[in-house]
């Protein structure tokens, strides 16, 4: 059985239903990602794209540490766009290091390796497709030198905070002392304009969740009408947890792959969580994981933070 189905039975099944939302990414998913991106409600991109584009020296200053030599490694890569300007600042002051993106998509690594150099002159690039963790290790393996690595876009917003420090702490352990991690929060904020990111008016966010039915559908040959589900995203301020649901309008059998999974009425599939933390909570997962956080770098209206940690 392949992972996919493997994993959609697996959560169906379970009690209550759940769907992994990294599948969420084939390329409708990819193309209704970059339209969630450039929503107005979805700021946490511009956030991060302000400290990206206005920060950069003393972004450079900060990742180099005292290095002149060393890798940069960025975690889910995509196209780039914010990283790049980090990228330019560091060959500017002529640092001698190669960008190794690792993305799980071979078409956003061949993208990056085509037109990255294009954008920075003399770029030695290295893309590694594949999962993030091995294709770190391998980064260590074809080169001994320090490692910056990136991680943003609050991508560890997509684990709950318990498996958000495991995977830290994994991160960690494949770092050495004078390596360096730069990790992006959504940061607590006013509950509507987070829940409002997670509902935008052209209803880009429903389509992402619905669209995991149709690639269920399309790949594992299954028969889900997406018009008998709802999306229904909430945010709890309590929990600073934001997640996304699909309800399903009625009871129904759906079959996948001649196994039937059974809704009830009003049942719901549990499809992303998107949480949200306060700075002292990012501060005492760096610790709990064995890092040191040193610089905290904010866009203006201090609604996302890409925070710098020490090994
Ligand atoms: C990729 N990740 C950080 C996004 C988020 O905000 O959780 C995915 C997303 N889901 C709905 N909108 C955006």
């Amino acid at each position: 059985m392949n992972t996919f189905l493997h994993d959609v039975l697996a959560g169906l099944n379970a009690m209550p239903k759940t769907l992994q939302s990294k599948y969420f990414y084939d390329e409708a998913g990819d193309i209704l990602f970059q339209k969630i991106m450039s929503s107005p409600e979805y700021y946490l991109t511009n956030c991060e794209m302000e400290i990206f584009s206005g920060q950069t020296q003393t972004l450079a200053k900060t990742i180099k540490n005292g290095f002149n030599s060393f890798d940069l490694v960025e975690l889910g890569a995509g196209d780039a766009s914010k990283s790049v300007h980090l990228i330019r600042e560091l060959s500017k002051q002529k640092v001698n290091f190669t960008y190794m993106p690792i993305d799980i998509s071979s078409h956003v690594i061949a993208l990056l390796e085509e037109n990255l150099p294009k954008q920075v002159q003399h770029l030695q690039i290295k893309g590694l497709k594949g999962e993030y963790f091995e294709m770190l290790e391998k980064a260590t393996q074809i080169s001994s030198k320090r490692k910056a690595v990136l991680f943003m876009g609050a991508n560890i917003g997509n684990m709950p905070a318990s498996e958000a420090i495991t995977f830290c702490k994994k991160l960690r352990a494949l770092l050495n002392k004078e390596d360096l991690l730069l990790i992006g929060f959504d940061l607590k904020k006013h509950p509507k304009i987070i829940r409002q990111a997670y509902h935008d008016a052209n209803g880009y966010t429903r389509d992402f969740n619905l669209n995991l039915l149709k690639r269920i559908n399309k790949e594992l040959g299954a028969n889900f009408d997406i018009h008998a589900f709802e999306h229904y995203p909430s945010y709890d301020p309590a929990t600073g947890s934001c997640k996304s649901y699909l309800i399903s309008l009625k009871k129904q059998t759906i079959l996948i792959a001649n196994h039937a999974i059974n809704f009830d009425e009003h049942e719901y599939i549990a499809m992303e969580i998107s949480q949200k933390y306060d700075l002292e909570e990012t501060e005492n997962m760096a610790r709990q994981a064995g890092f040191k956080p040193v610089k905290h770098f904010f866009d203006k209206k201090k609604w996302f933070v890409d925070s710098v940690w020490e090994c």
